[in-house]
């Protein structure tokens, strides 16, 4: 395999780690502090956990560790979509395992969740390891989105782990990943199979955190991924002074992604979703909105601008979602066949118009043709639209030059409007971990095993205080069954870790509204340029700007 030098010499670094968990394992040890309830619902949920609710926050500090002494054999998965520092989590975890006792073990499943149910693994060695610390990606085992939630699931991960002798699972995933955690580590424990189960919080789209967990891994390296090419973005537009750039970045559901991105390069436009569903907002005012912004700078001689779209923000436009549903309703079972078989485009658009309400209607007859067609060719295995698929940049772009068009023609706008389109995603999640993330998830993995090590199950792997120096950060574990509540999922109730949406009343979402309307009209980008691994900490260790205006 040939290596890059920056490969190479990342094999080198050493991460940072907080400094309760230095000094070797044998100085570590426990404080517990006071028993926990669950956010809401806590009869409902500590009935759904009868073994696993109510256990107590811990935190580690220096002192003589007095784990019971037995030999571990751990297995872990990485679930869902990649995210930086997963392979600094495994290797965390590793060194942690091996220093206790070089006679513990550490099997790693293969690609996701199914390799637990289909016994495939890896059992690790240093050689193996040492090719992947601080390394991007999850290919050290693959990763997948099989969910790992039903009974009979759980039955034959016990058959596995029996058959190994495995004393602890690590979970390395997002809120439907370590949700399905504590359900597990639940059914371990009925069971009496004498198995753990740690969860370790990751995922770019920032939405894992809550009181307890400061930020999910992998945020902090793709949101300087991107925010590097959106600045060098800006500068392009800023030189050339001729075009208006639309940039999706990745995010789901919540817009952390996105505001991280324009607090640290100050876009000139920047949606934020759980606003537009707070404001309600249709895609006409959405549109009218932008081209406030591009008709403002082409009064003062500026034909260019940069605006961010997250990714999940059409299913936040109230009108929108109500057109996706009856889109679903409309080609519900055979129904989709019969449109299918329509030859022409001008059939279809009649079968559409037929089946819409008034108001749907409305909605879709403004989308572009090539949006129109998308929303009924993409469909899940379900049969449902599936709207992550739909190119918002390119719908936006599209509204807006309509919205230019009626203003010239009313001889409200004289200027010039070319749109360029990005989607920065895939970009980001597999870059070389900051400094930052490979310590956080170096400490995330080595601080999971000192819970195992201590025989707590069901909790999730906690390093907190991250806006300082990674020496003053705190280790410990919080109960899953902490973090959850009941929420109506697929038409049932079900008991989930609640998704961290952006909250309009929180620090970096006033920040960014205070500075908004000026960075419309202004140009006032920043370069933050490349991720530095190498240098003075004020430029390599920096963490996020949300990070540091929450913790302010
Ligand atoms: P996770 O929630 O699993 O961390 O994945 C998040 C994400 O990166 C989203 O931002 C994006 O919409 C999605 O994964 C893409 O998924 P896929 O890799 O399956 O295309």
């Amino acid at each position: 395999m040939t290596l890059s030098s920056l490969q190479k010499a990342r094999y080198e670094y050493v991460p940072k780690l907080p400094s309760m968990l230095r000094g070797g394992i044998s100085e570590i040890s426990v404080l517990e502090g006071a028993e926990t309830k669950s956010v809401a619902d806590c009869e409902k949920i500590s009935a759904l956990f009868p073994n696993t609710y109510g256990k107590k926050e811990i935190v580690f500090k220096k002192g003589q560790n007095t784990a019971p002494a037995k030999k571990q054999v751990v297995g872990v998965i990485l679930s869902g979509g990649q995210a930086p520092g997963g392979h600094n989590v495994i290797c965390g975890l590793y060194d942690a395992i091996k220093s206790t006792n070089p006679e513990n073990e550490l099997y790693g499943f293969k690609n996701g969740p199914i390799g637990l149910i289909e016994d495939d693994f890896v059992v690790f060695d240093d050689a193996y390891i040492d090719a992947y610390r601080n390394t991007g990606g999850f290919d050290i085992i693959g990763s997948g989105r099989t969910k790992l939630e039903t009974k009979e699931q759980f039955a034959i991960v016990a058959d596995v782990c029996k058959k190994h002798g495995i004393t602890a699972v690590v979970i390395i995933g997002g809120d439907d990943s370590n949700t399905n955690a504590a359900v597990l580590a639940e059914y371990f424990a009925a069971n009496n199979t004498g198995v753990q189960v740690i969860g370790c919080p990751k995922t770019i789209d920032g939405d894992l955190k809550n009181e307890d967990i400061e930020c999910s891994f992998g945020f902090d390296t793709a949101t300087k991924t991107y925010s590097e090419i959106i600045g060098n973005i800006g500068r392009d537009a800023n030189s050339a002074k001729k075009y208006w750039h639309f940039v999706k970045v990745m995010g789901r559901s919540a817009s952390h992604v996105a505001l991280e991105c324009a607090l640290t390069t100050q876009p000139n436009i920047c949606l934020i979703s759980e606003e537009v569903a707070a404001k309600k907002m249709s895609l006409s005012e959405i549109a009218d909105y932008i081209a406030d912004s591009v008709a403002n700078r082409a009064a003062k001689g500026m034909n260019f601008g940069v605006a961010l779209i997250p990714e999940g923000v059409v299913e936040f436009v109230p009108e929108f979602s109500v057109l996706i549903a009856e889109i679903n309703e409309l080609l519900a079972g055979s129904r989709a066949d019969e449109f299918n078989a329509l030859p022409t485009w001008a059939d279809k658009y009649a079968f559409i118009e037929k089946g819409l309400t008034k108001a749907s209607m409305e909605v879709f007859a403004i989308l572009p043709e090539g949006i129109q067609q998308q929303l009924f060719l993409e469909r899940d295995p379900h049969g449902n639209v599936q709207v992550s698929l739909i190119e918002s940049e390119k719908l936006f772009s599209a509204l807006v030059a309509d919205k230019l068009k009626a203003r010239k023609a009313a001889g409200a706008y004289s200027g010039k409007f070319t749109p360029i389109h990005h989607f920065l995603g895939y970009e980001g999640r597999c870059a070389f971990p900051s400094n930052f993330d490979a310590d956080y998830c170096y400490s995330l993995g080595y601080n999971a095993f000192m819970l195992i090590q201590y025989g707590y199950n069901g909790y999730l792997s906690k390093i907190s205080n991250l806006s300082k120096p990674a020496t003053e950060w705190v280790a410990g574990g919080m109960p899953i069954t902490k973090m959850m509540n009941i929420e109506r999922r697929h038409g049932e109730d079900k008991p989930v870790i609640k998704k961290a949406l952006v909250e309009l009343d929180g620090k970096p979402f006033k920040f960014f509204k205070a500075h908004r309307d000026s960075w419309a009209v202004e140009t006032s980008y920043v370069y933050p340029g490349a991720i530095q691994y190498y240098g003075p900490a004020e430029v390599c260790d920096i963490t996020t700007k949300t990070l540091a205006l929450e913790k302010e």
